[in-house]
């Protein structure tokens, strides 16, 4: 079974902050999970890097465009690998295999006679790249998303026939039963699309003569093709359309297209249009995520409020700020987040409940049992609890893209073996029934092994470094690939007895505002 996920491509006018790292980490919690669950994953992001927005930022700087996309993209890379994100792939517009395939798709649509010119005049908001007409501005004239005011323009341009593609679109948006239903969740935004395609569409922009940095049409090398076609192909580019069909026979249809809500009508509807009119099937889901605002103000560079993946990093260290980022806020509506909100949920989550759980159980094993796995009667009864609750609320939140919800029913399976340890009381024990601490300890060690491996898609490196505290056997992703095809727990435990424990260093230290 193959996996395909996607996240947006980037702007490279900007510097990666929280916003991108958003969506980003949760592309690569998802793509992760399901390489545990043995699919065969294809995983892309990459920089969308044409068009007015970073023609004027080249500009503004004194550079030459692609000098500026070659420094910013590497940006985005270096803050992905610092995330420590497992993408399979990074594309970038001004690649050639990418004009290659946007020629293709252009030249498909011209030919099958969806592409006209004409003569238009309308608003253009280059934050968003892309014309408005007056009535979808705020009463000030202003764009919703950026509040500047776009600029009049009047261009001989290609148009797109977007308007004949309103009652296909409608038919795969709605009927679940179409064999090429295109899912947009969350429902309301899904709902909400589909209200403003009943009132119809207009045709769109598809090239821009005023504008050079970009793409030459392959039928009027004098227009380039309007940044926003150029960047949607980049999903069939990055699985080898048009040169290597059988990838991208392999890969395609998307399986899952994530991004936030400022770009889903893209992503629903336009996307869509073009692929029907290719001809070529559509992607199966389309995700939007909330807007993070920080200390309830937009983020943006020039409010100079942006939290960089850096500053995450440097304070939380990598899988806690993974963890933060994805879990802060429900994955859906927006929220806001503060330092103070990331801290206290560290604290808690982290520090507190995961640590502690941790740290008890391995000094306890320390003390009492010379750092071994201690020899007992194989108790698993904790872990099949802990292994019963995740089994019924983690993998199917994580199925729905409901992140923050999987994660809650780990803080429960861990809270669970919490409690069990507060009613043992395994410390008072000590003085009075050795073979019962034997075969708590053990309990514990099981439970934290199935703990680890439910956290793996969030905290890639920790999950590891659980497993090999708790002198579990073997490869923690090949043990969790084969728990979570047949789910059986062996009957030694994954922490077999007379294992070597590793003394664990603080996992979570307590962090302070
Ligand atoms: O729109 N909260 O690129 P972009 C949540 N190049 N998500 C955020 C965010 C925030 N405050 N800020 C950014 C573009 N994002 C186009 C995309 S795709 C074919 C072309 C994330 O750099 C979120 O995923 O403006 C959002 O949709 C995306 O970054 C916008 O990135």
């Amino acid at each position: 079974m193959k996996f395909y996920i996607t996240t947006p491509i980037y702007y490279v006018n900007d510097i990666p902050h929280v916003g991108h790292s958003y969506t980003t980490i949760a592309a690569d919690i998802l793509a992760r999970w399901k390489r545990l669950n043995n699919y065969d994953v294809f995983f892309l992001t990459g920089t969308d890097e044409h068009g007015a927005k970073i023609a004027a930022a080249a500009k503004e700087k004194d550079k030459n465009a692609l000098e500026l996309c070659d420094e910013m993209s590497a940006k985005f890379r270096e803050a992905w690998d610092l995330l420590n994100i497992s993408n399979t792939d990074f594309v970038r517009t001004t690649e050639q295999r990418h004009v290659l395939a946007v020629n293709k798709v252009v030249q498909t649509l011209f030919d099958k006679g969806f592409i006209f010119s004409k003569k238009y005049e309308g608003f253009y908001c280059i934050g968003c790249e892309r014309f408005y007409a007056q009535k979808d501005l705020d009463e000030n004239g202003c764009c919703h998303f950026h509040k500047t005011k776009p600029v009049l323009q009047s261009e001989e341009n290609y148009f797109f026939k977007l308007s004949s593609f309103q009652k296909s679109l409608l038919e795969r948006i709605t009927d679940k039963n179409h064999k090429e239903h295109i899912d947009i969740q969350p429902e309301e935004r899904r709902n909400e699309i589909v209200g403003k395609l009943k009132l119809g569409l207009e045709d769109v922009s598809f090239s821009r003569s005023a504008i050079e940095w970009g793409i030459p049409l392959p039928f009027d090398k004098k227009q380039t093709v309007y940044v926003w076609i150029d960047a949607l192909i980049n999903y069939i580019t990055g699985i080898g359309y048009p040169v290597d069909e059988t990838k991208f026979q392999k890969f395609w249809p998307a399986d899952v297209h994530l991004m936030a809500k400022d770009i889903l009508w893209f992503h629903s509807v336009i996307w869509p249009a073009i692929l029907i009119g290719a001809n070529l099937p559509l992607p199966k889901k389309v995700y939007s995520h909330g807007f993070f605002t920080l200390n309830s103000n937009k983020m943006s560079k020039s409010l100079g409020n942006v939290i960089s993946p850096k500053e995450l990093v440097d304070k939380y260290g990598v899988d806690a700020a993974r963890y933060l980022t994805v879990t802060l806020i429900p994955f859906g509506p927006d929220g806001d987040i503060s330092w103070q909100g990331l801290t206290l949920k560290y604290n808690t989550d982290l520090a507190n409940n995961l640590g502690n759980l941790i740290s008890r159980t391995i000094k306890m094993a320390e003390k009492y049992f010379d750092l071994l796995v201690p020899q007992t009667i194989p108790n698993l009864w904790l872990a099949k609890n802990a292994a019963a609750l995740l089994q019924e609320n983690f993998a199917s939140n994580m199925d729905n893209i409901q992140l923050h919800k999987a994660a809650e029913s780990l803080q429960d399976a861990i809270t669970l073996v919490n409690k069990q340890i507060e009613t043992d009381a395994p410390w008072k024990l000590a003085r009075t029934d050795m073979v019962k601490l034997a075969t708590c300890i053990y309990s514990y060690l099981q439970a934290a092994d199935i703990i680890a491996m439910h956290l793996l898609p969030f905290m890639p490196t920790l999950s590891e470094e659980i497993w090999r505290i708790t002198g579990a056997t073997g490869s923690i992703i090949e043990t969790a690939k084969k728990y979570f095809t047949d789910r059986v727990i062996p009957e030694t435990g994954f922490s077999v007895a007379g294992s070597q424990l590793r003394v664990s260093g603080i996992l979570f230290p307590r962090v302070t505002e």
